[in-house]
C-alpha cells in the first residue's frame, strides 16, 4: 500500500484525472443517446458511466502529458475511446455466454438490468463508436492526417485479433486445458495487455513522440500489462465479492490464471517481477514524471 504523502497524493491525483475522464464518458453518452435508439443506448450509458477505476485513459493522458503534449479535453476525449472498448468488453465478457456474471463494479451488470439480447447489440454498436470518438477527438487538436489513421488504426489492432478479442478467444478455448507458462503469458499479454499497452502508444503519438519513446512508453506497457493482469488473477483468487464489486470466478469456470499455475505465492513473486520490468523501462524514459511510478505501484497495491 502506498502511505504517507505519496499515498494521498495518488489519490488525489488520481480522483482528479478520474473526473477528467468522467466527465469525457458523460460526452459520450450525451452523443450516443442523440445517436442511437434507446434501447441501446441506456445499456451503453449504464455501462460507461459505471465506477470503473479508468486506468487506460489515465495511462493514455499521462504518456500524452510526458511526451510534450499539452493537456486540453480533446485529449481526454481521445483517452476516453480506450475506456469505451475496455466497458463493450465488459458488457460482453459479462453475458450468459462467456462468464455469466451478475455483478461487476458493485452493481448489476448490464444484461441483469437490460437484457441479453439489448446488452449483446448495445456491445456491438460500441465498437465503431469508439473509434469514432477517437476520430473526433484527434480532429480538434491534431493536424496530421497519417498520424491521426495510425492512432486510430493502433487502437483498433489492440481490440481486434491480435489483441483483446483474440486474448479473450484463447482464454474461452482453454477452459478447463492447462496450458504451459509460455500460452499463459501470451493470453495475458493480448487478453489485457494489448489494450493497456496502447492506451501508453496512443497518448505518446498523440503528443507526436519520438520513436524512441513510444518503443520505451511500448514496453513500459507490456510489463505493466502482465503486472495488472496477474494482480487481477490473484485478486479473484484471494479477494472477496464485497471488495471487488464482482462475484471472484476464475476457479469456478477453471480458467487459466498465474494462481492456478503458479499459486499466490508464486503469482505474486512473478507479479512484483514484472512490476520491477516496468519501473526499469520507465526508467529508461527520460522525463521527470513521478505519476507513472506511483501509477506502476498502484498496478499492484490495488485492491480491487
Ligand atoms: C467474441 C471472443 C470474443 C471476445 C469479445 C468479451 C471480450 C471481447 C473481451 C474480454 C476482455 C476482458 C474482459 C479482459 C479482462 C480485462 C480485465 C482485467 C478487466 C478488468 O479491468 P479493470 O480492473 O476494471 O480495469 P474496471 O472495472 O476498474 O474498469
Amino acid at each position: 500500500m502506498l502511505t504517507g504523502r505519496m499515498g494521498s497524493d495518488l489519490e488525489g491525483f488520481l480522483a482528479a484525472e478520474k473526473n477528467k475522464v468522467h466527465n469525457s464518458l458523460f460526452r459520450f453518452s450525451e452523443w450516443i443517446k442523440k445517436e442511437l435508439p434507446a434501447r441501446v443506448s441506456r445499456p451503453i450509458c449504464y455501462s460507461v458511466m459505471g465506477e470503473g477505476k479508468r486506468l487506460r485513459p489515465i495511462l493514455c493522458v499521462m504518456a500524452y502529458r510526458v511526451s510534450g503534449g499539452r493537456l486540453s479535453p480533446d485529449i481526454y476525449d481521445l483517452a476516453a475511446s480506450v475506456e469505451l472498448i475496455h466497458s463493450y468488453s465488459l458488457m460482453h465478457d459479462d453475458l450468459p455466454c462467456m462468464d455469466d456474471a451478475d455483478l461487476r463494479r458493485g452493481r448489476a451488470t448490464p444484461h441483469r438490468v437490460y437484457g441479453e439480447e439489448d446488452v449483446l447489440q448495445a456491445g456491438a454498436f460500441l465498437i465503431p463508436a469508439a473509434s469514432l470518438w477517437a476520430a473526433r477527438a484527434l480532429k480538434k487538436f491534431l493536424s496530421n492526417g497519417p498520424l491521426k489513421r495510425k492512432i486510430v488504426r493502433k487502437l483498433n489492432t489492440a481490440a481486434g485479433a491480435c489483441g483483446m478479442v483474440g486474448g479473450q478467444y484463447l482464454d474461452l478455448l482453454s477452459e478447463g486445458e492447462i496450458l504451459a507458462p509460455k500460452q499463459l503469458e501470451n493470453l495475458h499479454r493480448m487478453k489485457t495487455g494489448a489494450l493497456l499497452k496502447t492506451s501508453l502508444t496512443m497518448g505518446g503519438m498523440a503528443a507526436n513522440a519520438e520513436q524512441e519513446l513510444l518503443d520505451n512508453l511500448e514496453e513500459f506497457g507490456h510489463w505493466l500489462g502482465l503486472a495488472f493482469q496477474i494482480k487481477d488473477d490473484l485478486l479473484d483468487a484471494t479477494s472477496s465479492t464485497e471488495n471487488l464489486g464482482k462475484i471472484p470466478s476464475d476457479r469456478i469456470h477453471s480458467k487459466n490464471t498465474y494462481v492456478s499455475l503458479y499459486g499466490v505465492e508464486g503469482a505474486s513473486m512473478m507479479a512484483e517481477e514484472m512490476k520491477n520490468k516496468a519501473l526499469d523501462s520507465l526508467s529508461r524514459i527520460d522525463v521527470d514524471d513521478k505519476w507513472l511510478t506511483l501509477l506502476t505501484e498502484y498496478v499492484l497495491d490495488r485492491k480491487k
